[in-house]
Formats: C-alpha cells, structure tokens, sequence
C-alpha cells in the first residue's frame, strides 16, 4: 500500500514536470515594489503567453504600468494596497517592454524597469 503511494506521487511528480503535448505554460515574472524601486524576478522572458505579478512589498500604494518600446498599446494593473499582490495575464511580443508605477511622481523616483522578451 505503501509502494503504491508512493508509485502514484512519483507519477503525479513526472506529470507536473512534463509539459503534455509540448505545451508550455505562460512565463512568469514577478515585480516587487518598494519605495522607490521595482525588483524584476527576472529580466528577461520568452515570447508568449506571461503572468506577471505585482506585489506591493512597500508602505504605500503602487500600481503597474506596461508598455512595449514603439508600441502604442499600454497595459496596467491597479492601483494595490501595501502587502497585497496583483497578476497581469498578458501576451508578451519580442522587444523591450518598459514598466513603471504611475501613483504620484514614482516613476521619477525609480519606479521602472525594463523587460525583455525573447524570440
Ligand atoms: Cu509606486
């Protein structure tokens, strides 16, 4: 019996770790804020499918801005509360996306980053 629980969490492992049918789910880049500053979990992405998650590790409220260098379209999430966290379900494009907060004067304040996405 013990074998066999074990057998099925070793199964239910290798089906998390394999991607069926070469799916591959969105990337996932996580952006803390702090008074002045945004921290990237990563700073560079591939193309697709991306959650990015905002959260709020500072005293006051921020929000997030996105947009892609010599696109038009812009994307944002609202405006948090300190300690509360957010999620942008968005297609990424090659290039380079600027990201900043746009609560008060923030962004001046060093509330920006860049990500890039790859081919
Ligand atoms: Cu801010």
């Amino acid at each position: 019996m013990r074998f066999l629980a074990v057998l099925l969490l070793s199964v239910a492992a290798l089906a998390a770790a394999t991607p069926l049918f070469g799916a591959r789910g969105p990337s996932r880049v996580q952006v803390t804020a702090f008074e002045f500053e945004y921290r990237l979990s990563r700073l560079s992405v591939r193309q697709g499918p991306a959650l990015i998650e905002l959260v709020n590790y500072g005293e006051d409220d921020h929000d997030l801005a996105l947009q892609r260098v010599g696109g038009t379209r812009s994307w944002t999430l609202a405006k948090i509360l300190p300690g509360s966290r957010a999620t942008l379900s968005i297609r990424l494009r090659p290039g380079r996306y600027r990201l900043w907060c746009a609560v008060g004067g923030h962004r001046l304040r060093g509330m920006r980053a860049t990500l890039v996405v790859r081919r």
